[in-house]
């Protein structure tokens, strides 16, 4: 597979939706791990843009249900407006988080390109969590439990109506895979709202081919397919350095096979890195595994297939 379009990294610092600290170190932690050389090695153009600019994290209480709302609010219009800006450059945004309320800028982004350019959207999202909470439902008021709720309109008027249009997205348009820990009351909401997810019941009983096959299912050649990668999805044994371990996750075999059947589709188009957590790490090992995955995700194949 070559793909023709050009990257755009986009490090995003900042922890302000997490219920711990450090995600805020994840686009250096990947930056060392040689994310761009490794890409360019596959023959890949990647710029990397940098670092955007945001508030401090002030480190308080929830209020009203929600901690740091206006410095979430903040950090996602940054990453709204960056993401946009490379798309309508013809660029693929990489967005490396930070934590996972930053999907919430950079897929109001691309559903807002979607719409411009008359494309159907599709994303994947990868994660132990389905960040499906609300301010009425959430234990803890990390808005990094919440981004999906809000994207699908479910949110304050700060975070859902970044891209112009509320709800950014109809739940029908994502497909959350890999789930295994989800919240009493977000569990209720995720089956209210149809949410299709296959979780790690799932794969285990169906195996990953399968579950990518159904996830996969329905691409054409305008869809805009967009990978919300948060690197809890993987097995904390192989991927300790994040903030929120569970259990039970994809191995890395499966993971790969995830990652090339993305790759195989030749429709994606948009990528969010998010969670990555160097303070909770060893030796950098979560970083280069995702770098290792992100390769798998823009084709590197480990078969010698044609
Ligand atoms: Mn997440």
């Amino acid at each position: 597979m070559s793909l023709s379009r050009p990257l755009s990294l986009i490090g995003v610092p900042t922890d302000i939706g997490a219920s711990v600290r450090g995600a805020s170190m994840g686009p250096e932690a990947l930056r060392v791990a040689q994310l761009q050389a490794r890409l360019e090695a596959h023959g890949l153009t990647v710029h990397d843009l940098g670092n955007l600019p945001g508030p401090a994290n002030p480190w308080l209480p929830p209020r009203d249900g929600y901690r740091h709302l206006d410095e979430v609010v903040q950090w996602n219009r940054s990453v709204h407006d960056a993401v946009f800006e490379a798309l309508q450059r013809g660029h693929l945004p990489v967005m490396l988080g930070g934590d996972h309320c930053l999907a919430i800028g950079s897929i109001s982004a691309v559903a807002r390109h979607c719409r411009e350019q008359g494309k159907r959207l599709r994303v994947l999202w990868l994660d132990a969590h389905a960040d499906f909470n609300t301010s009425a439902i959430t234990p803890s008021g990390n808005v990094h439990g919440m981004p999906v709720a809000c994207l699908c309109g479910h949110g304050p008027a700060g975070l859902t109506t970044l891209g112009g249009v509320v709800p950014a997205i109809s739940p029908k348009v994502v497909r959350q895979i890999g789930i295994r820990s989800v919240d009493p009351g977000e569990k209720r909401f995720v089956h209210e709202q149809d949410l299709e997810v296959f979780d790690m019941r799932y794969i285990d009983e169906s195996g990953m081919r399968h579950t990518m096959e159904l996830a996969l299912a329905t691409l054409d050649e305008n869809t805009h397919l967009h990978v919300s990668f948060d690197v809890d999805f993987l097995d904390p044994d192989i991927a300790p350095g994040v903030g929120t371990t569970v259990p039970g996750g994809p191995t890395y075999r499966e993971a790969q096979l995830c990652m090339e059947m993305i790759a195989d589709t030749g429709r994606l188009a948009s990528l969010d890195v998010v969670e990555l957590n160097p303070a909770l790490d060893l030796r950098n090992r979560t970083a280069e595994l995702a770098v290792d995955l992100i390769e798998s995700l823009f084709g590197k194949s480990t078969l010698m297939r044609k």
